[in-house]
């Protein structure tokens, strides 16, 4: 497929390139600008819809503000591939989401025009306003010292779905009461990865759907009449807004904002002269206060197949520019997502009180197929993970049986709730944790490392994890019959491994591990999926006379503490190995065994050479699932590497 004709883009090194082209030209060059962010996607995969719907929008940015100087700060980052290109980095959006190549998200290490990284949703408007008040400490001091000021805008621009998120309007409510110079630029496409749940769509749609939307020319001159000093002048000369007033007055009003739109988010004629005002009569003129311009977008905008699918392309695997078909890699095994949905519905098909949550990712979790059998029992709460946390509180406090399905890197966002709401209460409530351990391509933002770290600190807590699709079927089955308190479960992304799966899994004793093979000189210690490299590792060290055991501990706690102290007293040399942060579950064996004194010498015996494999103490950059593994050493050939260095000695 030859590369799409780029003749204004290709003259475009960075923003100052773009704000010498005339306005006319400027839909032109959008147009070039959406087909080589298609052309792009389809080579690498990765988020599309949402950078789709911004492209006017992203042009409109970057030519009336003075980015990087000026600070555009784009929520969650999903939707930035036409920033990229536009901000110096098109050269390399072919290794996008690859080893070494370009984020899929905002990062600041990455670039200038980058000013605050992103991945995790509704982070925009309290990092924006915290520069807006940097900004504002900043002026004030320059000027008491006589030294000239160069005004820095702010820009915060979210969609409708992250704008549903507490964080959001923790800021915009903060934002108000300091009368900040933000500009927030809340992007309506009335998607978030799913249809949006909740009042607030409801409300954006009432909104966009209002008369003052409909019939803004005619009402123009009247309000401009009602705007505030700095903004009544230019706004009679534009008569292409209106603002929300007409509606009744906006939530965002009441929150202290100043709200202009809905606004067409495609058409630069509309978007050009509303961003110019907000720049222009923002600070400096007297009267400081947050702005709202509320822009409506369509989600895959330009791209048919991505306009016409469900979930608007949102993320996409490689795929055929002309027919828009993706290329799928043929699965081989059902993912750990189905198989964890299936098995809750066999669950809930014999306990009517097992309810579903997810936070606005009821495809990721597999959510939406337990919807298909039980829709009164599945809860979509919007991208709202600490809420989702204390709402299955709620549930479990009311003799329900809720299973809550969060990815790993989101449930650090309801850790409080965990903690508070969950575990001081005893509430029998069921963490599904998908994504667990390292993601690939999402790289560190979205990576699962610290999941098990934080929820075996906890009191009570059982915490599990399945080493393969079996084990996740006994686990749910386990977690569904088990009352007596919260109990977690984690399972990475991807296919689990090929076996016969049963109708049904089986009750597991909790704190038990299993073991796999017995060996005499060598014990590894599974927690997860590593199992399986381990068995292999085990093979490959016992074909070369080191005698190695094999566990599954299956929970990090309560731990098999009979099965870990006959591992330490029977080994000259125990590894433990977990797909995640140093302070998991080998950390809990640890503690276990220098409580004991297990790892003491004694008359008779060596002190135990013990070593635990985790995740490094850094954050992972994006890069492929397998080969990343390999290079940290928690692969196969790893686990023989580390072994046989233990055992000589080396480390
Ligand atoms: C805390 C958190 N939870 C969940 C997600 C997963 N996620 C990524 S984008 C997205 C939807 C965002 O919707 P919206 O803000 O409307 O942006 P759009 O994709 O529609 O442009 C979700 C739920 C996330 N990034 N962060």
């Amino acid at each position: 497929m030859p590369r799409p004709e780029t003749v204004l883009l290709d003259n475009i090194a960075g923003p100052a390139d773009l704000r010498k082209m005339a306005a006319k030209d400027l839909p032109l060059l959008a147009e070039e600008l959406r087909c080589e962010t298609i052309d792009n996607v389809a080579q690498t995969g990765g988020h599309l819809g949402a950078g789709l719907g911004v492209v006017e929008l992203t042009v409109a940015l970057h030519y009336v503000f003075d980015t990087p100087y000026d600070r555009l700060i784009w929520d969650v980052g999903h939707q930035s591939y036409p920033h990229k290109i536009i901000t110096g980095r098109r050269g390399k959006m072919r290794s996008l989401r690859q080893a070494g190549g370009l984020s899929g998200f905002t990062k600041r290490s990455e670039s200038e025009y980058d000013p605050f990284g992103a991945g995790h949703s509704s982070t925009s408007i309290s990092a924006g306003l915290g520069m807006a008040m940097a900004e504002k400490l900043q002026a004030e001091q320059d000027r008491e010292a006589g030294r000239t000021h160069k005004k820095r805008n702010i820009i915060a621009v979210i969609g409708d779905g992250a704008m549903s998120s507490g964080m959001a309007f923790e800021a915009m409510n903060n934002a108000g009461a300091l009368d900040a110079n933000l500009i927030v630029v809340l992007n309506d496409n009335d998607m978030s990865i799913a249809p949006p749940t909740g009042a607030m769509s409801a409300y954006l749609a009432r909104l966009a759907s209002a008369p003052a939307y409909l019939a803004l020319r005619g009402h123009a001159r009247a309000l401009s009449r009602k705007l505030p000093k700095f903004f009544s002048d230019t706004a009679r000369k534009t008569e292409e807004y209106a603002r929300g007033f007409l509606t009744g007055g906006t939530l965002f009003e009441e929150l202290g904002f100043y709200y202009i739109g809905p606004i067409d988010g495609h058409n630069l004629s509309h978007l050009l002269p509303v961003l110019k005002n907000v720049r222009d009569h923002s600070a400096g003129s007297g009267g400081q206060m947050p702005v709202l311009i509320h822009v409506v977008t369509k989600k895959g905008k330009g791209y048919p197949p991505a306009e016409e699918a469900r979930d608007k392309y949102h993320g996409v695997s490689r795929f055929d520019v002309k027919t828009g078909e993706q290329v799928k890699a043929a699965a081989n095994a059902p993912s750990y997502t189905r198989v964890f949905a299936d098995s809750l519905v066999e669950e809930a098909r014999r306990d009517e009180k097992i309810v579903a949550i997810t936070a606005a990712m009821p495809g990721g979790t597999g959510l939406d197929h337990f919807a298909e059998y039980f829709p009164r029992r599945m809860f979509d709460v919007g991208i709202a993970e600490g809420h989702a946390v204390t709402f299955a509180a709620g549930l479990a406090a009311e003799g329900f049986k809720p299973f809550v399905a969060i990815y790993s890197t989101f449930l650090q966002r309801g850790y409080d709730q965990i903690v508070h709401d969950v575990s001081l209460q005893g509430l029998p409530v069921r963490f599904a944790i998908d994504r667990a351990g390292f993601v690939g391509a999402d790289g560190a933002t979205h990576a699962g490392s610290f999941d098990t770290g934080f929820l075996t600190a906890l009191p009570g807590f059982v915490v599990a994890a399945p080493a393969d699709n079996l084990e996740l079927m006994h686990i749910v089955r386990t977690a569904a019959a088990y009352n007596d308190g919260p109990i977690s479960f984690r399972y990475p992304r991807g296919e689990g491994e090929m076996l016969d799966l049963p109708r049904r899994g089986e009750i597991l004793p909790i704190g038990k591990g299993r073991l796999m093979r017995e060996g005499s000189r060598l014990a590894l210690l599974s927690f997860g999926t590593l199992l399986h490299e381990a068995l292999a590792a085990a093979e490959a060290l016992t074909a070369e006379g080191i005698s190695t055991t094999v566990a599954d501990a299956r929970f990090a706690k309560p731990l098999d503490e009979e099965l870990i102290a006959r591992l330490a007293r029977e080994h000259e040399a125990l590894i433990s190995l977990e797909e995640g942060a140093s302070n998991g579950f080998g950390a809990q064996v640890l503690q276990f065994l220098s409580r004991k004194g297990l790892l003491d010498a004694a008359p008779g015996r060596m002190g135990l050479k013990i070593r635990t494999l985790t995740l490094p103490d850094s954050y992972l950059q994006h890069g492929e699932q397998k080969q990343v593994m390999a290079q940290i050493g928690l692969s196969a050939a790893g686990i023989v590497a580390t072994a046989k260095a233990v055992l000589k000695g080396e480390i």
